[in-house]
């Protein structure tokens, strides 16, 4: 039997911390190969340098280690990417563009190529938002994955590539931090929650977004890639909802545990990143073609999160 041997990009990253793991369990440690572009002490051995923009270093990490899929994670988010905007888009579309000719080129099985739910702006319906809706993003990073989807679709039905794609709502999970992303305070939250420490949010108290948890998107993200090819017909990216949370009501769920937590908010301009996203998202063809499902709804993932990060900082009493 054929042994899948996976590289992955952007591993030390949000998705890449817990993708990695949840892979390496799956398919065996010495058939994941994690790769980053800077690597943290705490990976150092586990994760290998790789700069994914270079094609010819990503050709011969795949051919030395016969990789036969890759999952390309490497990506600099919204509220980030809008710092250095052409920066951004050189590292997007040029670290897909290597492993998209490197897939070509050497036959590869699969990539994954992560989308967003920043592919969408003002002409998208805000509720809903179905699958085909107009994408004109507002940020150079809903830009670089509109784009992205379209690239992907193209070498799918130019040259037989077989590329998945998910957009992503924002993702909660307790085991990594995200780093710069628009939807970055649901997770810190969290953290200023078991902590006992007050919170400064930076999107107003009402303004809703689109998240999924960890559990649910690393889920997802294996689904899609171990569905037979024949059923995936979004070859673009496919919409992936959970749920829909306003920064009030995870306080509410918050203040369930600790119902002294402070929050306050001081909005900057990642609000009007968020108010540019939809605040709910149409997932009826994940649902069709790959039977995608969400598990975990707001107290579900306070009480993971909760539970999961005091153990993290060691913390025993529940108020
Ligand atoms: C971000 O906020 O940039 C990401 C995303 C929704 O793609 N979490």
């Amino acid at each position: 039997m054929k042994v899948d041997r996976v590289l992955v990009t952007g591993a030390g990253g949000q998705l890449g911390t817990v993708l990695v793991k949840t892979l390496r369990k799956l398919k065996g440690v010495e058939n994941v190969l994690a790769t980053d572009l800077h690597i943290k002490p705490e990976d150092k051995g586990l994760i290998f340098p790789l700069d994914a923009t270079n094609e010819e270093a990503v050709a011969e990490m795949v051919l030395g280690n016969k990789i036969t899929q890759i999952y390309h994670l490497a990506a600099i988010l919204s509220a980030k990417g809008e710092e250095d905007p052409l920066l951004t888009w050189n590292t997007n579309l040029k670290s897909l563009f290597a492993i998209l000719e490197v897939a070509r080129k050497y036959n590869l099985d699969k990539i994954f190529f992560p989308s967003s739910i920043a592919v969408f702006g003002a002409s998208a319906p805000k509720e809903n938002t179905p699958q085909d809706a107009y994408l004109d993003p507002t940020t150079v990073y809903g830009t670089s994955k509109a784009a992205g989807e379209q690239w992907a679709n193209y070498y799918f039905k130019k040259y037989k590539v077989d590329v998945r794609s998910l957009r992503y709502p924002g993702i909660i999970g307790y085991q990594s931090l995200p780093g710069g992303g628009t939807t970055d305070y649901a997770v810190e939250i969290y953290h200023k929650a078991v902590n006992k420490e007050p919170y400064i949010c930076y999107l107003k108290e009402d303004t809703t977004l689109p998240m999924i948890y960890m559990n649910d998107a690393v889920r997802a993200t294996l689904e899609l890639m171990e569905a037979p090819a024949e059923k995936i017909k979004t070859r673009t990216s496919y919409n992936l909802n959970a749920l829909s949370f306003t920064p009030s009501q995870v306080v509410e769920s918050i203040k369930k545990w600790y119902p002294n937590f402070k929050v306050t908010y001081k909005e900057d301009y990642r609000e009007a990143i968020a108010q540019s996203w939809p605040s709910s998202i149409l997932d009826t063809q994940a649902q069709e073609d790959w039977q995608w499902q969400p598990h975990y709804l707001l107290d579900d993932i306070s009480n993971e999160m909760i539970t999961e990060l005091k153990k993290k900082y060691n913390l025993h009493s529940q108020l």
